[in-house]
């Protein structure tokens, strides 16, 4: 249990930029769950800081509100803004046709900052408000944005390593699977946990399995086939927030777990401490054949958590 004091944390800055109401400051709350806050949502007032765990690293970060005075004094003051940034996420409302070039403008603005400070951070662009029902209705529409978009920002930053996504907090899972796959490229880790998460499921002869931690970051995912994908993708966001609501009554205890079914599909969803004191892992599993075993696999799963802090302190 002391392995974490132990071991050396690494704390990585990560940035959150782009004009104001892109939308970076809902995209933190989804990841929080903090739904509520997203409808009443204020401006950034400058920086927005919090720190967080990601398995055995800390990460650091920080939200620049996007509003122009903001974004003169960030461009005034690189190295306060804009120094040390591991890992940038630029975040475009593709529904704003009229700020695209005011946002391309800034994107270039804010790449000149990490040139001159010798920085070179992988520049994650999310292409957000790709709202699923605007994706039913204008699909060709927002399409060709996305398409004319990528060209010119490919063009913009030519020598930086570029990443591509699509969100909304319309669909949870595209700001939980966007932004897990960001943050792991950090961690080194990430691909032994990921391999060892795949043997797990295969020993639990499950359809699917889903590992997320309580910032909502998926250290881990296996899926047999497209039905179970879906239905644990789909199904995630829901089973957290039955979880928060029982945790918000102050009741929780070790050995408790959701379980579902319906046509056949068994699902069982169940929180589980690495460490005490620490914050939870999520674990939801999928399962067509044999369900009943998914009553009796607490044992299992504990044995896997251990292998699992044995990969993340190794
Ligand atoms: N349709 C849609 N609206 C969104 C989405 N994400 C955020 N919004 C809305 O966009 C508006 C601005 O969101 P914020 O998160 O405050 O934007 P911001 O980038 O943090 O803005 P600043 O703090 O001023 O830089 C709010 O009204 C949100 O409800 C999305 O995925 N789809
Ligand atoms: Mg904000």
């Amino acid at each position: 249990m002391e392995y974490l004091e132990k071991h050396s944390t690494e704390m990585h800055k990560i940035l959150f930029t782009g004009l104001d109401t892109a939308g970076k400051s809902s995209i933190i709350y989804a990841l929080k769950r903090e739904f509520s806050q997203i409808i009443n949502i204020e401006p950034t007032k400058g920086i927005s800081r919090r720190i967080y765990r990601l398995l055995d690293n800390e990460i650091s970060e920080w939200d620049l509100g996007g509003q122009e005075k903001y974004r003169i004094s960030y461009l005034k003051n690189p190295n306060v803004y804009f120094d040390g940034t591991e890992v940038a996420i630029y975040v475009i409302d593709v529904l704003n046709n009229a700020r695209i070039s005011e946002s391309l403008s800034y994107l270039k603005d804010v790449l000149y900052q990490f040139n001159t400070l010798k920085i070179k951070p992988p520049i994650n662009v999310l292409f957000h408000k790709c709202d699923p029902n605007i994706i039913r209705s204008k699909a060709n529409e927002i399409d060709n944005t996305i398409e004319d978009l990528t060209k010119q920002i490919k063009e913009i930053a030519k020598n930086s390593e570029l990443h591509f996504f699509r969100t909304s907090i319309f669909d949870l899972y595209s700001i939980m699977s966007t932004i897990s796959e960001i943050l792991l490229q950090l961690y080194p880790k990430a691909q032994l946990v990921q391999k060892a998460i795949k043997e797990f499921a295969k020993k639990l002869n499950c359809q699917g399995l889903l590992i997320i931690d309580n910032n909502s970051i998926i250290i881990g995912s296996f899926f047999e086939n497209d039905s179970a994908k879906f239905l644990l993708q789909e199904s995630i966001q829901y089973f957290l927030t039955l979880n928060d609501c029982f945790l918000k009554l102050g009741k929780s205890d070790e050995d408790d777990q959701i379980l579902a079914q319906k046509l056949g599909y068994h699902f069982l969803f169940k929180s589980i401490l690495l460490k005490e004191g620490d914050s939870p892992y999520h674990f939801s599993i999928i399962k067509e054949h044999n369900p009943y075993e998914l009553y009796f696999i607490k044992n299992e799963i504990q044995t896997f958590v251990e292998r699992l802090i044995d990969i993340i302190k190794r």
